[in-house]
């Protein structure tokens, strides 16, 4: 072998020697990749089985619904106001003046309600003043205030008039 093949040997050796080794990468801390242990979730309670009495009371159907029948007759509904009015009438005069009558009448309604204008409402000012309420709550005519007539804005308006 002559002395330049040699040093052509070696120049190619230098040629081919791998670069410097790159530094490290820095170790990946496996305690910081580690997941913090799940909380534990809380007891799963299972729903009540009987509703509560303001539920029912939310449900005018099942509320009013005398005769269970799944609709609200005129009778059923003038029930349920009657028990309104006494409630809103303790002083048991037979009347609503605009102070007690406010929960459910005010202003316009008070006026129209207040068909004798006394100034006070009457109860069976009241019932009348709720019969008509009905009767827009029931736009077919049927005798009856079914789920749908109910959800209506004139069933959510004769709604508020009852208890
Ligand atoms: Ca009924
Ligand atoms: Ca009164
Ligand atoms: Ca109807």
């Amino acid at each position: 072998m002559s002395k330049q093949m040699l040093a052509a040997l070696m120049a190619l050796g230098a040629l081919a020697a791998p670069p410097p080794a790159l530094a490290e990468p820095a170790p990946v801390l496996l305690a910081q990749a580690t997941p913090a242990p799940m909380p534990t979730p809380p007891p799963l309670t299972p729903p009540p089985l009987t509703r509560r009495p303001e539920e029912l009371q939310a449900d005018p159907m099942r509320a009013y619904d005398i005769d269970k029948d799944g609709t609200l007759d005129l009778a059923e509904v003038k029930s349920a106001a009657a028990a309104r009015f006494d409630e809103l009438n303790p002083d048991q005069d037979d009347t609503l003046d605009e102070r007690e009558a406010a929960p459910v009448l005010q202003g316009e309604a008070f006026r129209t309600a207040n068909a004798s204008r006394t100034g006070k409402v009457t109860k069976a000012e009241y019932l009348a003043y709720v019969e008509r309420m009905f009767l827009q709550a029931n736009p077919d005519k049927d005798g009856t205030l079914d789920r749908a007539e109910m959800a209506s804005p004139a069933g959510q308006a004769l709604l508020r008039l009852l208890r």
